[in-house]
């Protein structure tokens, strides 16, 4: 059986097959399923769109004949609370989907200028919806709380990791290995419950 991670953000994916390795399941991504859809993200949360995203990969497969093939997807975000937890579900087009992130993290800086300690807090949301080869879709939410740094530090992870900062480590999301990240992150901590969740399917079938 494989699964398909309905994602096309490499970031992502290399922290997917670190928390899923070891499944007894070939995991892949979008690309290297050669499935190159466009997919709407117009859900106003981050669990519609998570559902969105595998529902829309579950049926595209269904049409090609591949029935046996269980999806996930991730819709992830940064909810800033002195922004009114912006950018949220808009985090990959936050300032246009093109614009660097070098340039979308020091614009956060910016607008939090000034604010200090507690002012200056914020969270990783990660939703995981999976659907299984009967259509049944479940969905898990986990966050990270954290603040906006005061500026940007580290090259690890991806997107707004360099200005997401930890208190408990003493340091950015960016400079955390990817074990470390993964350990404490929202995606690692749904993921892992996720992980669990396929498992158990894998040993007791969907009955
Ligand atoms: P897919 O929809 O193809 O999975 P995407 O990047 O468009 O890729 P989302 O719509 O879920 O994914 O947007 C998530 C954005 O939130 C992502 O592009 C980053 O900007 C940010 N983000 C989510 N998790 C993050 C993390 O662990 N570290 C840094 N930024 C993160």
């Amino acid at each position: 059986m494989k699964l398909i991670f309905a994602t096309g953000n490499q970031g992502k994916m290399k922290e997917i097959r670190m928390i899923l390795a070891g499944l007894s399941l070939e995991i892949q991504s979008m690309k290297e399923a050669n499935i190159d859809i466009e997919i709407e993200e117009n859900g106003k949360t981050f669990e519609e769109n998570a559902k969105i995203k595998a529902l829309a990969i579950w049926n595209y497969l269904k049409e090609q004949g591949e029935d046996n093939c269980i999806v996930m997807a991730d819709d992830s975000g940064l909810e800033v609370d002195a922004m009114d937890k912006q950018p949220g579900v808009h985090s990959a087009r936050f300032m246009g989907e093109d614009t660097s992130y070098v340039i979308k993290n020091q614009a956060i800086l910016d607008k939090l200028e000034g604010l200090t300690g507690q002012e200056r807090s914020a969270r990783f949301v990660c939703t995981i919806a999976t659907v299984y080869p009967n259509g049944r879709v479940t969905s898990i939410r986990e966050t990270i709380e954290g603040e906006i740094a005061k500026e940007s530090s580290g090259e690890n992870g991806f997107g707004y990791d360099p200005i997401f900062y930890v208190p408990a480590y003493g340091c950015t999301t960016a400079e955390l290995s990817l074990e470390q990240k993964n350990e404490i992150s929202h995606r690692g901590k749904a993921l892992s419950q996720a992980r669990v969740e396929i498992e158990r399917f894998l040993q007791e079938g969907e009955g």
